[in-house]
């Protein structure tokens, strides 16, 4: 692998960015595009969030704006049962940032993934709703932006990270990474939750990811890692703003499902033919949807 993984477990990296984004130099926006596309994609799947959606979204705007940010929120919705989709219309009315979208079965990688290929920054992060951290965002965006990382991970399980989250959960990330580890060689310490990418790296990956619900967003880290992707960690504190709405251990058939799913898909086509290292750096993206639609 040409890539792998670095940790950066002493918090803030060194070094000052430009903050500039020149748009060219790893396939980003072209020159005629630069003007209007944001820096910045922030992917939130979402679903039955009335309770929490529209102050979370106000608030990370409002940081957002303070950083200076020229960026954008994709809020990935999919048949939510609440006022959700009523509510992310009135916010993306009174805020050009905000671009709601609906996928339409009930999936949470699905609209993580949809999330992904709308996104038009030459930066995607990936959120949750009840999370919200700008400070990985600076942190994470500074790696990119030095081209230090393709992938940057916001870890809860690593040295420096906080996780206030119940001791059920806490165990069952770690449980579940190990497994990751020892299944599909993966080399970090988390998969799910914050994650910043670069977005001309990550769609071919995308693309060739082939399950859906809470196992794609490891997928997604897990191919990349393997395809020589420049993958990195940075430990972060998780303050949930509310309790997740599945209970833990309902989700755990479907998780082990679609784990198995993800090892025979890896293995089978390892045995066959390898990720290629540095191939999703060059070519262009595979068939996403055309993200100004
Ligand atoms: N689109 C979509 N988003 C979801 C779904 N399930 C959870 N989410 C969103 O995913 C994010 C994380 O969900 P959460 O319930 O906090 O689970 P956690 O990741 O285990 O903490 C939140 O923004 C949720 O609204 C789903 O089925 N579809
Ligand atoms: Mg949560």
């Amino acid at each position: 692998m040409g890539g792998g993984l670095r940790r950066e477990s002493d918090g803030e990296p060194d070094g000052q960015s430009d903050g500039q984004s020149d748009g060219q130099s790893d396939g980003g926006p072209k020159r005629d595009d630069a003007a209007e596309a944001p820096e910045l994609s922030v992917v939130i799947p979402v679903y039955n969030e009335e309770a929490i959606l529209e102050a979370s979204l106000d608030e990370l705007c409002d940081r957002l704006d303070a950083e200076g940010l020229r960026y954008e929120v994709i809020v990935a919705e999919n048949g939510s049962r609440d006022r959700t989709v009523e509510l992310a219309q009135a916010i993306a009315a009174r805020r050009e940032q905000v671009r709601p979208c609906s996928y339409p079965e009930p999936n949470y990688g699905g609209a993580l993934r949809e999330g992904i290929y709308r996104a038009r920054g030459r930066f995607v992060i990936c959120e949750e709703i009840d999370l919200c951290d700008v400070g990985f965002h600076l942190r994470a965006l500074e790696l990119l932006r030095r081209d230090e990382a393709d992938v940057v991970i916001g870890s809860k399980a690593m040295r420096g990270a906080e996780d206030t989250r119940p001791l059920s959960r806490r165990l069952a990330t770690r449980v579940y990474n190990a497994a990751l580890r020892v299944t599909l060689g993966f080399s970090g310490t988390d998969t799910h939750g914050l994650k910043a990418l670069r977005r001309e790296a990550i769609l071919p990956i995308a693309a060739r990811c082939v399950v859906e619900h809470d196992v794609f967003a490891s997928e997604l880290v897990i191919r990349a890692e393997r395809s020589g992707l420049r993958v990195r960690e940075l430990p972060v504190t998780v303050e949930e703003k509310r309790a997740p709405s599945i209970h833990l251990v309902r989700r755990v058939p479907r998780v082990l499902r679609n784990l198995a799913r993800l090892m025979i898909s890896i293995h089978l086509s390892s045995s066959v033919t390898s990720d290629e290292p540095d191939a999703s750096r060059t070519s262009a993206s595979p068939e996403p949807p055309d993200p100004s639609s």
